[in-house]
C-alpha cells in the first residue's frame, strides 16, 4: 500500500536510544513550523526509550546558527549526537541559497570534526504551506525521521 504519511516508518528497526544522550538545536525561525519538528522529534526520542534527563533542548534564533549550535553542544562533551531543526523559506532575495548553503556544509563539517552524528532537520522549502506539510501535514513530521536517523547512527 501507498504510504500517504512518509513519516511513518518501522518502529522495530529503530535502535532503543536508552544508553543515549542527545541535543536538539531548534531555530526560532518560522517557529509555527519549528515548533512542530520539535514536538516530533522529541516525542520520537522518548517513544524511542532516550530518558527525559538526557535530551537537551537549545534554540538559536536561525537555522544560520544551528551550526554553532551543534559545535557548542558536542564541545561541553557528553553528547552522542545533535538533531539540528530549522525551516527556511524562498523569499524574494539571495538568502534562502547562502543560508541553506551554509548550514548544510556547516553541520557536515561539525559532525566529522567531533566524529558524531549531526542530523540535518533544516526544511527547505518554496512556500509556507510546503513547510506546514512536513511538520505533521501531508508529508509527515520531518522532525520524527531526524530524531530516527539520530538514534540509527548512534547505534553505528
Ligand atoms: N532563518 C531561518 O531559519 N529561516 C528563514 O527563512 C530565514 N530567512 C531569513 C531571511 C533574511 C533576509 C535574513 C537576513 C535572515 C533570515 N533568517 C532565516 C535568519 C538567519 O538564519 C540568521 O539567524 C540571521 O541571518 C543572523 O545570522
Amino acid at each position: 500500500m501507498k504510504k500517504t504519511n512518509l513519516s511513518d516508518y518501522d518502529s522495530s528497526v529503530v535502535p532503543s536510544g536508552r544508553d543515549y544522550r542527545l541535543a536538539i538545536v531548534v531555530a526560532e525561525w518560522n517557529r509555527e513550523i519549528t515548533d512542530a519538528l520539535l514536538q516530533g522529534a522529541y516525542d520520537t526520542l522518548l517513544h524511542h526509550e532516550v530518558k527525559e534527563e538526557n535530551i537537551k533542548v537549545v534554540h538559536v534564533p536561525g537555522s544560520y546558527e544551528l551550526t554553532t549550535g551543534a559545535d557548542l553542544m558536542l564541545r561541553r562533551g557528553g553528547i552522542d549526537a545533535v538533531i539540528c531543526l530549522g525551516c527556511v523559506i524562498q523569499g524574494d532575495t539571495r538568502h534562502f541559497d547562502f543560508i541553506c548553503e551554509a548550514v548544510s556544509q556547516g553541520l557536515m563539517h561539525v559532525s566529522l570534526k567531533h566524529e558524531k552524528p549531526v542530523i540535518f532537520g533544516l526544511l527547505t522549502t518554496n512556500d509556507m504551506q510546503q513547510a506546514l506539510d512536513r511538520a505533521g501535514g501531508k508529508h509527515g513530521n520531518k522532525g520524527v525521521e531526524a530524531a530516527v536517523t539520530a538514534l540509527k547512527m548512534c547505534a553505528l
